[in-house]
């Protein structure tokens, strides 16, 4: 049972997650946990530097052992960061609250920071390198006096990959350092894989006072370095995630010739035992996480069907040498999930995940210390304390939990994880799938021509925006392969490496589109979705191996009724047809709404665009 405490505490404290002035004292926190400073005097000369700015009244190193997980959960019950869970009904799990003013990512306060504004390029906000510096060092100057400074060294990818990348992130956030040792390899692994190296992503974050007037997410490539100030939430302040495994990635794999992607990879295994990997590029909140963790229908499965998850948000990708083809791996170890809408019939996967050992962020707490979330169950509970930390009633017309509140637990808690997950030489991939929210318009599944049309199709992908960051909720936007805010360098090189790409594969991954959001006038959606995408899936993967038919359309090659199995679902031929229909002039406008960003490229808009974009508008 929760002790009535903790939730009494909770009824009467303001929301806050900015750590308490006045030191803590982790070293008594964290009595008989064995940690040892960074030996890497690389690593030390940067710390000693950071110190001096921050002023720091402790420092912790983290080992990443789960007694010092245990003691910093400890550490945060008492001090307000995190509310114990029934730890009966939700073993090792913890609720926390974020500041109000602080539950997505902040685009508008998102910098690429180099010496030229061309090199951020016209989709990202831009902050010349030594302007960025200059603006952050006075923020940052004294900022963890009264605090502890925890230093958080980890890995992104398997351990051993020649892909894996070390980072050591300092800041004053327990939550942050509970959560880096879920989402990635954390501790002294780190260390040992950093060796004597200087070659680690220099990562420092304070909340400050969590003023979103003092919120700086600063990326500087050119330095391997990332400043992030004002916030504590995920991926504003997880700086292994999409600062590091996104931005600082991509603009590394641009160079080096590999690719870092806001993509799902799964596994299907067939029921002959073929295994196929998909990675799929959706935009944040569009569901990445419940593609990856798809439960086929009962109908599969009896068939053989398996699905299995690399990842569920980020994908780096390299040319096989000896194969000349694509591999890939998951660099993160952990999920950051978006609860809302999940539940056992939409993914159970999911919720096994989150059955223990998970931080919940700005869910609602049940009075039995249990957790609740707006589609969870179809009843809401009678009363519970909402993310705000509030008394709520279903009376109360308000969410009980945050649309974009959200799930940390490790990936090997996902019982349908792939045994390749780990695995530091990746896995192949047959298929690249871009997918949208798109309640109109857009049809349920195509294939791109080819590598060319296929990259084209990524890059003016649309889609309607979420709460996964800050801003207005449901307007189509152009977000290129899911990447808009996370590509680290010139959006124009970025398409162009996508294209180069292609020359230096033997045989490419096939490319599709995906739209599970299509709705009727009355606002219902057109597909089932979830686990039924399985079926889409499976004309996919057969598509990609060369077997299933297709038909040529304006928008690439479709299936036909009766190629996408529709057996046991309630949907007649008819209505799959309204699903995959395409209005010429509904997709006239489409087509308009794509100059948007093709405008913005100007002059720099690459010749291979403007030949597919002809060949569009030909066939259209
Ligand atoms: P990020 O973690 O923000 O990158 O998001 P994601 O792409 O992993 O999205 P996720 O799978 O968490 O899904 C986001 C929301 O879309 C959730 O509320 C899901 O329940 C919902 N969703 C996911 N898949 C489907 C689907 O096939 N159909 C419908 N209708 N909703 C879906
Ligand atoms: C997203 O917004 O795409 C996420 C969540 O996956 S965050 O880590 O906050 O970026
Ligand atoms: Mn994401």
């Amino acid at each position: 049972m929760i002790e009535r405490r903790d939730i009494d505490k909770e009824f009467y404290m303001t929301t806050t997650t900015i750590p308490p002035k006045g030191p803590r004292i982790p070293a008594a926190a964290t009595a008989g946990v064995h940690t040892t400073p960074a030996a890497n005097p690389h690593v030390r000369k940067w710390i000693e530097e950071c110190v001096e700015l921050c002023k720091p009244d402790n420092i912790y190193y983290c080992n990443g052992s789960p007694e010092e997980r245990q003691a910093l959960f400890e550490q945060g019950v008492s001090d307000g960061t995190f509310t114990r869970l029934n730890q009966k009904k939700l073993p090792g799990s913890y609720l926390h609250r974020s500041n109000p003013n602080d539950v997505a990512r902040s685009e508008h306060q998102t910098f690429i920071c180099t010496p030229s504004a061309d090199m951020a390029g016209v989709t990202n906000n831009w902050l010349e390198t030594k302007a960025a510096y200059n603006k952050l060092r006075p923020l940052l100057d004294g900022c963890m006096r009264g605090r502890t400074m925890y230093v958080i060294p980890f890995v992104m990818g398997p351990i051993g990959s020649p892909l894996a990348r070390v980072g050591v992130e300092l800041s004053d956030s327990l939550y942050v350092a509970v959560s880096m040792g879920i989402m990635t390899r954390m501790g002294d692994v780190a260390w040992r894989q950093l060796g004597d190296s200087d070659d680690f992503t220099k990562c420092l974050h304070s909340i400050l006072d969590c003023n979103p007037d003092r919120r700086y997410i600063c990326h500087f490539p050119l330095d391997n370095t990332i400043w992030s100030v004002g916030s504590g939430y995920g991926g504003n302040a997880l700086l292994g995630k999409k600062c590091l495994a996104l931005r600082i990635a991509s603009f590394l794999g641009h160079q080096q010739g590999w690719m870092a992607e806001h993509m799902l990879l799964m596994g299907a295994t067939a029921p002959g035992g073929e295994k196929t990997y998909v990675a799929g590029a959706f935009p944040s909140s569009c569901g990445k996480t419940n593609f990856a963790m798809l439960i086929p229908p009962e109908k599969y499965q009896k068939q053989g069907w398996r699905i299995t998850t690399v990842g569920d948000d980020i994908v780096w990708m390299w040319i096989d040498e000896k194969t000349g083809r694509l591999r890939a791996i998951n660099p993160e170890a952990g999920y950051f999930g978006v609860v809302p809408g999940t539940n056992e019939r939409t993914n159970p996967n999911a919720m096994a995940a989150m059955g223990h050992d998970t931080i919940f962020t700005n869910v609602a707490l049940l009075p039995d210390g249990d957790v609740w979330w707006e589609g969870k169950t179809k009843q809401p509970p009678p009363r519970c304390i909402d993310w705000m930390g509030k008394e709520w009633t279903p009376a109360s017309g308000t969410k009980a939990a945050h649309p974009n509140s959200r799930f940390t637990a490790p990936a090997n808690n996902n019982p349908a994880i792939d045994p390749a997950w780990d695995d530091p030489a990746g896995v192949e991939v047959a298929a690249i799938v871009f997918g949208g929210r798109r309640s109109r318009s857009i049809p349920l599944v195509y294939q791109a021509f080819n590598w060319l049309h296929g990259v084209y199709m990524g890059a003016t992908l649309g889609s309607e925006t979420t709460a996964a960051a800050t801003g207005q909720v449901g307007v189509v936007r152009r977000d290129p392969m899911a990447m808009l805010p996370f590509i680290g360098y010139n959006v124009r090189d970025y398409f162009v490496h996508w294209m180069r790409m292609r020359k230096r594969m033997v045989d490419c991954p096939r490319i599709f589109h995906v739209n599970w959001f299509r709705k009727d006038a009355e606002g219902n959606y057109l597909w089932p979705g979830y686990g039924e995408n399985m079926r889409v899936l499976k004309w996919i993967i057969d598509r990609s191996h060369g077997r299933a038919y297709a038909k040529e359309t304006m928008l690439g090659w479709m299936p036909k009724a009766g190629d996408v199995d529709l057996d046991g679902l309630n949907m007649s031929a008819a209505q799959f047809e309204a699903l995959q229909a395409v209005d010429v002039d509904e997709f006239k406008a489409e087509i308009l709404s794509q100059e948007e960003l093709f405008l913005k490229l100007a002059g720099d808009l690459p010749k291979e665009f403007i030949f597919q974009r002809e060949l569009l508008i030909a066939r259209v």
